[in-house]
Parts: structure tokens; sequence; C-alpha cells
């Protein structure tokens, strides 16, 4: 497939290392595909489903011990530890190096190493950059055949060049106490083993298009950011972009593709879907920030997804989709998972592949099964979805799932700022990853789990960045996860929160009223559009809310978490946190 030095003498390393029996190049042919799948459902690695309702769609079940990203097998792996910063797993690259070819040697004896030429980003935009994955699994192949771009096309845009991200995956025994998601960033190198799941193993995603690339992106003067990015239609057609940076399972896919309440959609308003996940940000010649999504499919949560909560993410999955973990019903060999409707299939099994029913009260899906599906079956598809440049931010949004604190909404007062504010990001944890769920942390601009260095220089960064930004977008926190005393959401959500992004959007072009707190600029409930919504007034009172002492108490976990990085934090950040201090006092 290519005569490319660099990638040829790589590759055989990596053969001599894991001795595959056989070595097949990812031409990205549906022919080729086709193969594959027969291959993997003879297997049992894949079932293929109802054809009749879900063409081209198969249903994958996972090892019960790797169901969703391991944060604490996760390493940044560098000569000096300083570079990683304490809230990344650190490991000596060579040491790393050492201790993982041990696993991998002779890992894929009896398989076959497939090869996957793939691009993050359109091939022949400025922004794009490729990689190439080894990898032992099916699964992985016919996953990143949908995530990203791949094929002939990408080694031939790659030439002779050096410049690719080298990946190796390889499921060994799927052994979880020697499970290893490693980066070099150094090196450009991406080393995975044994698991088979998701964020571990598809290694364009969260090992590429945020852990190396925001090391790339620090380096060259951009920005790789755990960020979905969607376009609001006006019914004059202009369209304003938003982009959005939410911890893992707390509402990007959802934002991305909402459907908009009555009230909008009768005067015309249209939501685009540019991206759910991921965001690379340079600065456009005209002194904007512009953004693209560097992936070509949604790895969604299935669960929640509904015709009623995502109309547009269900509507994708309805063809050329790979089901992960989710309820097989056997009575029409189709798919189900919690909260897709009201009706369990009685016939069925848990993601585990045992007979289920819901009336015995346990859950049929994993909480963190999800959908892969190609982008371009999203019904809201952004026309810029493929286009080389990008589209221009308007406005940086930040969010997490806070049952008290933080209001719905609140504008930073400059992007400094609003760099503050992603840096002090606190969320309850979710099933994305393993560990308890629900345990507030601190998660700065949703990216602790994502940043490939120093989360310290990470911020000197975004703030370098504002300076070079002639023309920078304004910033946004949100919060839709604010409960009354017994724990129920008190704001709608879902197509709901497009009032909120109304009232972002009016802000950015200084049409919206806002009052100033002690955290920032805050709506009242009469700047929010609410016709039509079923929302008291006092309820929306207590959403938009602040409240100094539950901020003097959250000022302790920010130092806390502040003071891990010591001396390294920049100036204008502690800054920040002085003004909150005094701000917020009694
Ligand atoms: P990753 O793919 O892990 O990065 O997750 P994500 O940020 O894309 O989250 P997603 O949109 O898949 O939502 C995760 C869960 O949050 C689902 O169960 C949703 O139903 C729920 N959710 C999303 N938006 C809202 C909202 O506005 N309000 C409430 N209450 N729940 C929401
Ligand atoms: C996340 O956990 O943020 C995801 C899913 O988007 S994974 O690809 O597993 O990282
Ligand atoms: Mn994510």
């Amino acid at each position: 497939m290519t005569n490319n030095v660099h990638v040829l003498k790589w590759i055989d390393e990596m053969k001599a290392l894991t001795t595959p029996d056989e070595v097949v190049w990812i031409d990205g042919s549906e022919e080729q595909l086709e193969i594959l799948r027969q291959q993997a459902m003879a297997t049992g690695e894949i079932i293929k489903l109802n054809q009749d309702k879900l063409p081209g769609c198969y249903l994958h079940r996972t090892a019960i011990n790797d169901v969703a990203r391991v944060e604490g097998r996760t390493f940044i792996c560098t000569k000096k530890k300083e570079d990683v910063g304490p809230t990344n797993n650190w490991m000596n690259s060579d040491e790393c190096y050492e201790k993982l070819s041990k696993l991998y040697k002779g890992s894929m004896k009896g398989r076959t190493m497939y090869i996957i030429p793939y691009s993050m980003g359109v091939v022949g935009s400025p922004f794009a950059k490729i990689g190439i994955e080894l990898t032992d699994s099916i699964y992985v192949v016919l996953n990143m055949v949908i995530m990203t771009r791949v094929g002939k096309t990408v080694i031939d845009a790659l030439g002779d060049d050096a410049g690719f991200i080298k990946g190796l995956h390889a499921k060994a025994d799927l052994d979880d106490n020697n499970r290893y998601i490693c980066h070099f960033p150094e090196d450009n190198t991406i080393w995975s083993i044994n698991s088979g799941y998701g964020g571990n193993v598809l290694l364009g995603k969260k090992c590429f298009a945020l852990r190396i690339a925001s090391w790339l992106g620090r380096k060259e003067g951009w920005m790789a950011e755990h960020m979905l990015i969607l376009g609001i239609e006006n019914p004059q057609g202009e369209i304003k972009y938003i982009s959005a940076a939410f911890p893992s399972a707390c509402g990007k896919t959802n934002l991305a593709m909402l459907i908009p309440p009555e009230v909008f959609k009768a005067k015309g308003y249209k939501v685009w879907c540019v991206g759910d996940d991921i965001a690379w940000l340079r600065i456009g010649e005209d002194g904007r920030l512009w953004a693209v999504n560097p992936e070509a499919g949604f790895f969604g949560v299935a669960p929640g997804t509904s015709e009623k909560t995502n109309f547009n993410a269900l509507a994708s999955t309805r063809k050329n989709t790979i089901f992960t973990n989710v309820v097989h019903n056997l009575d029409d060999n189709t798919v189900w998972w919690e909260g897709l409707d009201k009706n369990p299939p009685k016939n069925a099994l848990n993601w585990k592949g045992e007979k289920w029913d819901a009336s015995l009260g346990e859950k049929g899906a994993h909480p963190n099964s999800r959908f892969t599906a190609p982008a371009i079956q999203c019904p809201c598809v952004s026309s810029e979805f493929n286009s080389l440049k990008g589209v221009p931010i308007s406005a940086i949004v930040f969010g997490g799932r806070r049952a008290k604190t933080a209001p719905l909404v609140y504008q930073a007062r400059s992007w400094q700022h609003g760099v503050f504010i992603g840096s002090i990001m606190a969320s309850e944890t979710t099933a994305a990853a393993t560990g308890a769920v629900g345990v507030v942390r601190r998660d700065p601009m949703a990216m602790l789990p994502f940043c490939g260095y120093d989360m310290a220089q990470y911020f000197a960064h975004w703030l370098e960045m504002g300076k070079k930004i002639p023309n920078p977008p304004m910033i946004f926190n949100v919060n839709w996860f604010r409960t009354d005393n017994d724990g129920k959401f008190l704001w709608p959500g879902f197509g709901d929160n497009m009032r909120v992004l109304m009232w972002i959007l009016d802000r950015c072009e200084g049409k919206a009223d806002a009052r100033e707190t002690a955290i920032g600029y805050v709506p009242s409930a009469k700047d929010i559009n609410c016709e039509g919504l079923d929302v008291s007034t006092e309820v929306l009172d207590e959403i938009l809310s602040v409240d100094n002492a539950l901020w003097r108490e959250d000022i302790k976990g920010i130092k806390e978490f502040y003071a891990k990085f010591g001396d390294t934090m920049p100036k204008e950040l502690l800054d920040e946190l002085a003004t909150l201090e005094a701000n917020t006092a009694e």
C-alpha cells in the first residue's frame, strides 16, 4: 500500500514484537469490510442485527471486566516526570517501552494484525493529522472506519513523510491487571494493551485527538479540546457556532444535536451538529477562533437516548451502526437500552449475554453502553461538517454535573476569567470511566483525563491563546443538573437547553441583559426566553441564584486542587481566585 520507509520500518518492528500470523492493510473498501464482518460474525465477535429494521447494524459485547476507560491505567510517558504534571499518571518512556514490550511479545501469534491508516480531520484540511493504528481486533477496525477517515487516500496524503502518530493495540488476554493505555508524546506513539473497549482502543479518539494532540497544540499554537461544536441558524439564515466542554456522559452528544423547542422552531431557528466530542481549534486569518471536529462518527452513550431526549442521535443509529453492551431483543433481533422507551423486551439478553427480563430489577444495558454511528447519518449534520477550514466560534461553554453551587448559566467577565472558570470546573463522575459514580471531582475544561501534559501549563496555554486571538469567543458556564432536595432535576434540559444557548448568543452580540454577581454575569429569569416552558419563576430564580456561602465552600476545594500544581500555577488564575474569594466574602 505504501513505500514510505518510516511507516514500513515501524510496522516491521511491531510485527517482530507481536508476531502476528498474518498482516492485512485496511483500504477502507466496502468489499474488505464485508469480509471482516463475516469473519467477526463467525467467531461471535459481532452479531448481525435485523437487517430490515436496522440495516448494516451489529451488536458487540465486550468482556465484562472491560466496559469503560481505565484512567488509573492510563499513562503519559516522557523522559521527565514534571512534563505530565500532578494530574496524570507518569512512567518513564524507556521503562514503559521495556515493560510493555514483554506484554506485547508474541501477543498476536495465531492472530491477524490489521493496519489502519486514518486521518483525524478531513484529508487535505490544514487541521488534519494522520495516524496509523495496528490492531488485532476486527471490532476496532469496524469502529475506526466509522469514527475516522480510513484508507488509501490517507496513505497517499502522507506520502513519504514521517509525520504520523504510531498506534499499537493488542487485545492480548484482556487481563485487567496488565491493561495499559500509554502515550509517548515525545515519540508520537500510543501503546494500548489488554483492553477491547472504546476510548482505550480506538486510538484516534481520546489517545490521539486529545492527549497527543493537546501536546502538539501547545507546541504548535492551537488547541485540542473535549468539546462538541454546534451551529444555531436564525430565521435570516445566519449561523453562529458554539463549542462546549462537558465531562464524559454530561450531555455533549445531546446538546450537539438538540431539537429546538417549538417557540424557536416556529420562528425558523435551526440547530446544526458539527461535532459531539472533540474540537480542534486554530486562530483564523480573520482573527477569530475556528474549529473542526476531527472525528467522522459518534461514539455515543446509549442509555437515556430516546426519540424524546435525542431524536437526532437515535435517527443516526438506525443503519450502519455498531452497538456495544446494550440489550439484545431476541424476538425481533434488535437492540434496547434503559431510557429508549418504556417497553423493555421480554425475550432478551442483557449486555453480558445472559437471559434477562426487566422485571428482575437489574439494568439490561451497561450504563456506559454505546453506539458507533457515522456522523453524516445525523439528520441535523452541519453542511460544514466536511469543511476544510472549519467554523468560526462565537462562544465557548463549560459545564458539568453539579447538584448545587453552579447556576444554570453564567458569563465570564473576560477571557482570563473564562479560563479561570474552566480551570475550576467540577462534576460528578459517571460510568464513562471505571470507578465510583456520582463523586464530585475537579475536571478542568473536561480535560482532566485527556490532557497530555501538565495542566498548569495547559492553563498557561489557554491564557496565551487568549492574548493571540484578536477576536476571541466569549466564555460561559452552564449546569443542566441542579437538583431539588429530593435529587430531582430542576431544569428540563435537552431541547430546552437551547433557551440558554440563545441567551449566550445574544450576550455575544450585546443584546441580552444580565446582572453582575460574585462569579460573573448571570441572567435573571426574564432574560431567558421561557415561552412554552413548564418551569415556575420560583424554580428559575432558584437555578439562577448564586449562593455565596456555597461558593465559599467550593473555594476550599479549588484551593486544594490548585495547590497540587504548586508554583507552576499561572499567576493570572491565582489572581482570579483571590477576586472570587473577595467577591464572595461574608
Ligand atoms: P461522552 O460521550 O462520554 O463524552 O458523553 P457526552 O458528554 O456526549 O454525554 P451524552 O450527551 O451522551 O449524555 C450523557 C447522559 O446525560 C445521557 O444519559 C443523557 O440522557 C443525559 N443528559 C444529556 N443532556 C441532559 C440534560 O440536559 N439534562 C439531563 N437531566 N440529562 C441530560
Ligand atoms: C468519553 O468517555 O468521554 C467518551 C467515550 O467519549 S470514550 O471513547 O470511551 O472515551
Ligand atoms: Mn467524550
